[in-house]
């Protein structure tokens, strides 16, 4: 392998552990001769409607759809490629287009439920190291909107890292704001920033190490763009001031899209989202509010409602100030809506294998193989 390909694979993320992924594919990289196996390994950095956008290790950046096999296969949107992934490739000659023929398992995925469906996921970026949650600091700030897109990245087992832009346009002392989002949301790190001095962002080159992927995630119109950006070093990206009459973004950026950032780490802008819906993300909730988990771990009464019962840990923090009211409310709310998703969720899991059986039934007896038939 070329030192070249070398410093990209570095650059791009690869690692062991997609390297042994590697070993049982046919993997004949750089061999182009016998185009009809020549897979290689590519980077998804763009997606649009069922097409990929790669950079692959020769540098070379084509777009590229998936084969008949994969689609075949695919089950559900997750077998499909999203930005961040590393998929194995095949550029056919005298093609400009490329054909995807395995997406490699993914270390993370950032996914929320698809608007309007019970049981699929919209991905939102794979393979990512850092979540930037992005929140204008001004008055828009609400960290109950925040507590849902901490659970959604620690359910994904990504680090995430508040980012609170805007900061020139605050009209309460920045510092102050820092201290009580900490205060509020414990152990997570927390930072802010104003377009006008993105260069004394210092915190940012610690985080985008090369080898390292992050992507900026928030509502429309809170800045991720204008950070991505300065952060590729162009105007490459559009953005657009916010409505006047609600304060509200114009979801400007419509599309996924991964930059190698002036820092050397990837970074991944994405279009500001509307709503974010915690059903499948129990794993995420409950990280977010461990403290309170344990809390209720000490109560007396394993069935503690919190409400009259003796010795209940929850209300005696409550009590002590060691637990405010507004993040008990949070997380009471977020846990039932966690609770009511998974029971929706097995509803529509249910109703979908009736469906699957009903029609293996509807096949089995057309065939002919059903005991009736054969009589
Ligand atoms: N005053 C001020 N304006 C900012 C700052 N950061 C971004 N803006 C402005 O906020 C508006 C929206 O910024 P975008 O970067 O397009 O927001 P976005 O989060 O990418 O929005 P979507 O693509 O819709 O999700 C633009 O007019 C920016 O110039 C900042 O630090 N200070
Ligand atoms: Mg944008
Ligand atoms: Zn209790």
């Amino acid at each position: 392998m070329l030192s070249s390909e070398k410093e990209f694979l570095f650059l791009f993320g690869w690692d062991d552990f997609f390297e042994s992924q590697i070993s049982d594919l046919v993997y004949l990289s750089g061999e182009r001769q016998r185009s009809t196996c020549s897979l290689f390994q590519a980077r998804v950095i763009c997606e649009e409607r069922n097409l990929y956008r790669v950079q692959a290790v020769s540098s070379q950046i084509f777009w590229a759809s998936v084969s008949g096999k994969m689609q075949f296969n695919a089950v559900s949107r997750v077998d499909y490629p999203a930005v961040g992934d590393w998929v194995m490739v095949e550029l056919p000659s005298q093609s400009e287009r490329g054909v995807i023929h395995h997406v490699l398992q993914r270390k993370t995925i950032i996914h929320r439920k698809q608007v309007g469906s019970s049981t699929d996921s919209q991905i939102l970026s794979t393979n990512v190291d850092y979540a930037f949650i992005t929140s204008s600091a001004n008055s828009d700030l609400n960290y109950r909107r925040i507590e849902r897109y901490l659970a959604v990245a620690q359910d994904a087992g990504v680090i995430p890292i508040i980012l609170l832009t805007k900061a020139d346009m605050c009209i309460d002392n920045i510092s102050d704001i820092v201290a009580e989002v900490r205060r509020e949301l414990p152990g997570i790190q927390v930072h802010a920033l104003s377009k006008n001095d993105f260069e004394k962002a210092d915190f940012l080159t610690s985080y985008l190490q090369k080898g390292t992927t992050s992507v900026f995630i928030g509502s429309s119109g809170v800045g991720k763009s204008t950070i991505v950006n300065f952060l590729i070093g162009d105007e490459q990206i559009k953005t657009q001031d916010v409505r006047e009459s609600d304060g509200k973004g114009r979801h400007t950026t419509t599309a996924r899209n991964l930059y190698v950032s002036r820092y050397g780490g990837l970074i991944i802008d994405t279009p500001g989202m509307r709503e974010l819906q915690l059903s499948d993300h129990a794993e995420g909730v409950r990280t977010q509010f461990s403290d309170i988990e344990e809390l209720i771990q000490s109560c007396r009464f394993s069935d503690c409602r919190h409400q009259t019962e003796p010795d209940c840990a929850i209300k005696n923090a409550l009590l002590e100030d060691l637990l405010s009211e507004d993040r008990w409310k949070s997380y009471q709310k977020l846990e039932a809506e966690v609770r009511h998703g998974m029971r929706k969720q097995d509803k529509a899991l249910a109703a979908e294998d009736r469906k699957i059986w009903k029609k293996k039934s509807i096949d089995a007896r057309n065939k002919g193989f059903s005991k009736k038939a054969k009589m």
